[in-house]
């Protein structure tokens, strides 16, 4: 059994199009051209040509619907009732650097909403889809969160600070406070890969702060959709697209969210 929808063939079809560019790119590294978008976030042209694959597919379509993406910003901006949010490549520090920890990732939303999405490791060739009421699924296999009741027991991923980052001291103190409370935590690099593996049952929750919509729109309905829970914290209105995110198998969740939100990480 797998999804089966118009709206999932379509954004599949596009992430395996997409994808053979992107697996010869990773086999020829070293000759990419890679230029600096600012400290610690390179941009390389196979970043830019699998995000053209991508809205080129897509807009074949339907060539009205916004497009909110990493490299392209946005398309379409007066349709804000049915958009993709695409990320050609999360996980581009590892991409570079030859680690095969990276993910196609594209979400649907409808009047605000995400509907479906697609997570696409093309060299480990695992794709994890969900749709808004059918399930969520890696390959042909319906997944689930995991079962983990406590705390102390879980296995949790994060990520960050970027380079960049104006709150790296805060952000560690948080990671040394969950650390101590939990049985372990992974740090992979890719927003859009931890929050599937979060879907599938590998790790048990997953927070990241300072990241991107496109990061994880397609993961939002994977773990809702895979029995997990998701939700935001410390929200800036003014910067839709800026994202602190918690996603757990919805066990843990509150444990979680008070680890991050103790006073004394302040
Ligand atoms: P990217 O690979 O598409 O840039 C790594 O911890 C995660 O954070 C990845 O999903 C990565 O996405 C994202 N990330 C890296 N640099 C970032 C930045 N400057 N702003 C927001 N997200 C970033
Ligand atoms: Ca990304």
């Amino acid at each position: 059994m797998r999804l089966n929808s118009p709206q999932i063939n379509l954004i599949t079809k596009a992430c395996m199009k997409a994808s053979r560019s992107l697996i010869r790119d990773f086999g020829e590294i070293e000759n990419l051209q890679v230029s600096t978008k600012g400290p610690g976030d390179f941009v390389s042209s196979a970043d830019r040509r699998t995000e053209k694959i991508l809205i080129d597919e897509l807009q074949k379509a339907h060539p009205d619907y916004g497009i909110v993406t990493e490299e392209s910003g946005i398309i379409n901006k007066s349709n804000k009732q049915n958009r993709w949010i695409i990320d050609p490549i999360d996980g581009t520090m590892n991409f570079l650097n030859g680690i095969p920890q990276f993910a196609i990732s594209i979400g649907y939303e409808e009047d605000g909403e995400i509907k479906s999405g697609v997570i696409f490791n093309p060299i480990m060739n695992e794709m994890f889809c969900a749709e808004k009421g059918n399930g969520a699924y890696l390959n042909n296999s319906r997944i689930r969160v995991s079962n983990k009741k406590k705390i102390k027991d879980a296995l949790i991923v994060t990520g960050g600070p970027k380079g960049a980052s104006k709150i790296k001291d805060r952000i560690f103190s948080e990671y040394i406070n969950v650390s101590k409370n939990v049985s372990n935590v992974r740090k992979f690099g890719s927003a859009a890969l931890d929050i599937a593996y979060v879907a599938c049952g590998r790790f048990d929750g997953y927070w990241q702060r300072e990241l991107n919509y496109w990061d994880i729109a397609a993961g939002i309905i994977l773990i809702k959709e895979a029995g997990g829970f998701v939700d935001f914290f410390e929200n800036d209105e003014n910067l839709p697209l800026k994202k602190n995110i918690l996603a757990t198998n919805s066990n843990i969740h509150n444990e979680l969210r008070d680890l991050i939100n103790k006073k004394d990480i302040e």
